[in-house]
Parts: structure tokens; sequence; C-alpha cells
């Protein structure tokens, strides 16, 4: 395989621990306070009678004793994120600290690689080419769900003929559920194999008090301020474009704040303050024309727009439109299958939703209207990077201003560009924070295994401060877990970390947000740097420090 100079540079960078695991090899788990479920505790202790009300666990210096070889088994799970394959090297490198006999095995593919078998055995030689690389090739990943009590069963027998103690999910909020569903089963079915989950997504969406970020966020939003940044000079250099621009990030618009935040731009909205205040679709576009305009006063038209992929979800109209979808393809799924075109299946949509509903519906652009009626992923969700936010917004802008320019209230020039980043930055190779970070979670997780502990997510605190002060240890699936409507039910799911109003990376972002609108003061992040001073290569991100101070 043919390799980037800088690839084999990374290749033999050595990712930083935490000091616990720098300075022993030997570890008990200490059990701290039993945890109660995020939300809807009753309902949720009852699909968890055996992994509800478990203890938060760090670790302490235990002495050495004679170890057994260990197998564990990972997967990665969902959209690729980088520092996925430092979390197999943090694995690896752990378990064979703790016997060298141990062996790791990996299922390709995403989960559906346990239910059809296929797996390769992760060896030093193998490892040795993808350490600290971006992607998720040395497996692959895939969005299967990994629910039903059949595929459980198939995944059992699989593991159990590997002789499996342990089998680790890295993934997202939703493959984090299943791990924690599918510890719950193991136990109630005396089946000896621990489940322990690690938080990847470059969204942002999985945090809570324990989990302050997930891996990949760090380098995506890097990746995603750097090609900002460069547009917004390209903006400010040629003075004669637009740039609207939508952020991958799935709901939450962690990504867009993280992004506004680095590079100053004229507009970015928030998702969730959209929610929060109902802003309709129309008030929207009202308030991205006020700014054009007012820019165009000061002779500026030219700007930089920052759009989260998920806000289509937050408008209340659009929101109660979708919920409908939601339900509807539930209920219709047969009928939805047999038409053939997407327009037979708008047509039947029609017919079947709110009077409301399809009074916007009709309003929005055929390609919008279409892109909504598509296929919901395998967790239920509307697919939004595949919705171009960005491009109804332009369309609508441009009609408002347009109308203004009718009615003399306006009279500057608009001319404007679209693009969306997403995949641009989900394969990057890691930041050292991603790298570091995704190899501490690898090796958490193998110390929790070897602690003999189940349904529980690899977790390290203290992610603002230098690594070797970060805090390794494992938090209970089901204290991150709520009741929510999925497939028009209500099933335990890990609650989703939406961006917090009163947080403050927002309201940093607030306080500034009206001097970036007109003042045109962006800020240029450049690339990821990996060596030099500290202060260039090893921040985290300015959410992360905002959030820790
Ligand atoms: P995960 O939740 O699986 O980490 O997904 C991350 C993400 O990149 C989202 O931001 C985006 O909406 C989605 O994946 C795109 O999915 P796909 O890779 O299936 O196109």
């Amino acid at each position: 395989m043919k390799r980037s100079l800088l690839e084999i540079e990374r290749i033999a960078y050595k990712p930083k621990l935490p000091a616990l695991f720098q300075q022993a090899d030997s570890f008990n788990a200490k059990l701290g306070a039993a945890m109660e479920s995020a939300g809807d505790h009753e309902q949720v202790k009852k699909h968890f009678p055996n992994t509800y009300g478990m203890p938060i666990v760090s670790f302490e210096a235990g002495q050495s004793k004679e170890s057994k070889p260990l197998n564990l088994a990972v997967i990665l799970s969902g959209g690729q994120a980088p520092g996925g394959h430092n979390v197999i090297s943090g694995l690896f490198d752990a378990l064979k600290k703790h016997h060298h006999k141990s062996k790791l095995y990996g299922f390709l593919g995403g989960p559906s690689g346990l239910i059809e078998n296929k797996y390769r055995e992760i060896s030093k030689e193998l490892l040795a080419n993808f350490r600290n690389t971006g992607g998720f090739d040395i497996i692959g990943s895939g969005r299967t769900k990994l629910e039903s009590p059949e595929q459980f069963d198939k995944t059992r027998q699989h593991l159990e003929s590997l002789h499996i103690n342990a089998l680790v999910i890295i993934g997202g909020d939703d493959s984090n559920t299943n791990a924690g569903i599918l510890a719950e089963y193991f136990l109630a079915n005396k089946v000896n194999i621990n489940v322990i989950g690690v938080p990847k997504t470059i969204d942002g969406d999985l945090k809570n008090e324990y989990i302050e970020t997930s891996f990949g966020f760090d380098t995506a939003t890097k990746v995603y301020s750097e090609l900002v940044g460069n547009i917004a000079r390209d903006a400010k250099s040629a003075k004669k474009y637009w740039h609207f621009i939508k952020l991958m990030g799935r709901s939450a618009s962690h990504i867009t704040l993280e992004c506004a935040l680095q590079t100053q731009p004229n507009i970015a909205l928030i998702g969730e303050e959209a929610a929060n205040f109902n802003h309709s679709l129309k008030a929207i576009v009202n308030d991205m024309a006020d700014i054009i305009a007012k820019r165009a006063d000061n002779g500026e038209n030219f700007g930089v727009a920052l759009i989260p992929e998920g806000l289509i979800e937050f408008i209340p109209e659009m929101r109660k439109l979708i919920d409908e979808l939601n339900e509807l393809m539930v209920i219709h799924q047969i009928e939805l299958e047999k038409l053939e075109s997407l327009d037979e299946k708008i047509s039947f949509i029609r017919e079947h939703i709110t009077a409301e509903s399809k009074e916007l519906l009709d309003i929005l652009p055929v390609e919008i209207a279409r892109q909504l009626a598509l296929d919901r992923d395998p967790h239920g969700n509307v697919q939004v990077s595949r919705i171009d936010t960005e491009k109804l917004l332009l369309e609508m802008v441009k009609i408002e201003l347009k109308r203004r320019k009718k009615e003399g209230s306006y009279a500057g020039k608009f001319s404007a560009q679209n693009h969306f980043f997403g995949y641009e930055g989900r394969c990057s190779m890691p930041s050292n924070f991603d790298a570091d970070y995704g190899y501490s979670l690898g090796y958490t997780a193998a110390k929790l295994a070897i602690c003999g502990l189940t349904g529980y997510m690899s977790c390290i605190r203290n992610l603002s401060r230098p690594a070797i002060e970060w805090q390794p240890g494992g938090v209970p699936i089901t204290s991150m877990l709520n009741m929510e409507r999925r497939h028009g039910e209500d099933r335990p799911v890990i609650q989703k970390a939406l961006t917090k109003l009163d947080g403050e990376p927002f309201l940093k972002f607030k306080a500034n947000r009206e001097k970036w609108s007109l003042e045109t003061s962006y800020v240029y992040p450049g690339p990821i740097q990996y060596y030099g001073p500290d202060a260039v290569c090893n921040r985290t991100t300015i959410s992360l420090e905002l959030e820790n101070q």
C-alpha cells in the first residue's frame, strides 16, 4: 500500500495516555455511586432489570496477579469518525499487555459482520498500517441495527465459537443503546460475554455529564473550520459572493456552533434556537435577508452563512411535517414500498397528512419534498445529510431580496454559492487530540473488559487538560437512557445531547454574533497541525474548553 509521507510519520506517532495507565499495568475497578437513567426511570428499569442502577466506575492500581489470556471482539458502527483506528490500537495494546496470548477479532462491515460471522483477527502487523490514520477501513463499518433476539442469538453463537469474553461496540448514540440492550440480553440469558461501548461520532451529540465529547468531533470541526475559513477569505478577497454552507451533524448544531466560534462568520443558524423560539421558515429567511441587506448598505455584498444539516428538523412546521412523515412511513410501509417513483410516493403522502403539513409540502421546492420522502435510516432517522437545506434557504432568501428590491428597501447585489461539508471531515487523519483520545478510550474499554464489567461505556474525563491529567473510567449505559418515540413506538434510547442554549459555547456565540454579522471579522484556522507548539497542535475544541472552564 502506497503511503503519503505524512501518513508514514503519523503511523510512528505514540498516542498519549492518562498518567494512571502510564504508571501501572494492573488495575481494579473502583465502584462509585449507583446511577439512575437520564429520564423515565421506571420504564427504563423495566427494560433493563439486570443492568439498571449499576455504579459509575473508576480505576485504581491493583496488585499484579497471574492473568489469563482474554479474547475480545470489536465492531465499528455507523458513520466514520477520525480516531477509530486508534480505539482499536488502544484495545489491542492494553489486551496484549494484559496477556500476550490474548486475541482481538474485528467483525467486518459493522454489526452485520457479527450476524453474518465475517471477521478477521487483528494482528500487530495488520495494525501497524493503521495506527493514527483516518477512516474505518481496517474492518469497515455499517448501519445495520442490532436489535432483534434472532440477531442477538446469531451474535452469541458467532462470538462463542471464537471464545470471546467481551464485545466492544464503537458507535454513536443508537449503536451504544444497542450495546446496552445486548449486554442486558446476554445477562438475562446467562451468556458469558460482556459488552462495552465506546462513544464515537463527529456530530458531538453523544455527550453528558460523564462523556465530555465523542471522538471525531475535534478533527471533523477542525477540517470544516479550515474550509470555512478558506471560503471566508475568498469571499473577502473577491467581494462578490455570499456562501451558504451546510455542515454535517445530524439533528444537533454542535458542529456549526464550533465552526462559528472558530471562524466568526456573518451568519450561523442554530437549530435548537429555532425550535426554542418557534422560528418559522419565513422568520429565518427574513432574519438572513436583514443581515444581507445591512451588509449591502455598508457596500459589502458578500458573506458567509453556516447552516446545520439538522436545522430542517427544528423549524416547527417542518418538524410537524417530518413527524407525520415518520409515523406514516411506519403505518403505510407496505403501500409505500409498492409505489415505484418518488412522485407517486409524494402524492400518496399528500393524501395522508394534515392540511397544515400538506400546505407546507406544496410550497417547498419539489427537490426538497422528494428528499423528505426518502427512506429513513435503519434507526428511523430522517437522512438530513440528503436534504439540501442550504439550497432551500438560498432560493427563499433570493425571492425575499427580490421582493425587497421591488419595494425599494434593498439595493444590493445578491449572488450566492452553496456548499455542503460533511464527508470531507469524517475520515481525516485524526488530530493529536483524537489520536490520543481514541487510543485512551480503546485502552479504557479493554481495562473495563479485563475487570469483567458489562453494559458500560468507556469514558475519559478532564479532556480540556493535557492527556496526562485525563481520568479514565466507565459509565453504565442505562444511566444515559430515556424513552423516545422511534419507528412509531416508545423505546429506551440514549438521550441525544442537543446544543444547550444556556451553555457557554452558545452564550459566547450569542454575545458576538451581531458584531460578526456586520463587521467582516473572519478568523482563518488553517489546516490541522500535528507537529509544533502545543497551543497549535494539542488544543482541543473551543466548545470543550468553554464547557469545562
Ligand atoms: P453517526 O451518528 O453514525 O456518527 O453519523 C454521523 C454522520 O456523519 C451524520 O453527521 C450524518 O447525518 C450521517 O452520518 C450521514 O450518514 P451516511 O454516512 O449514512 O450518509
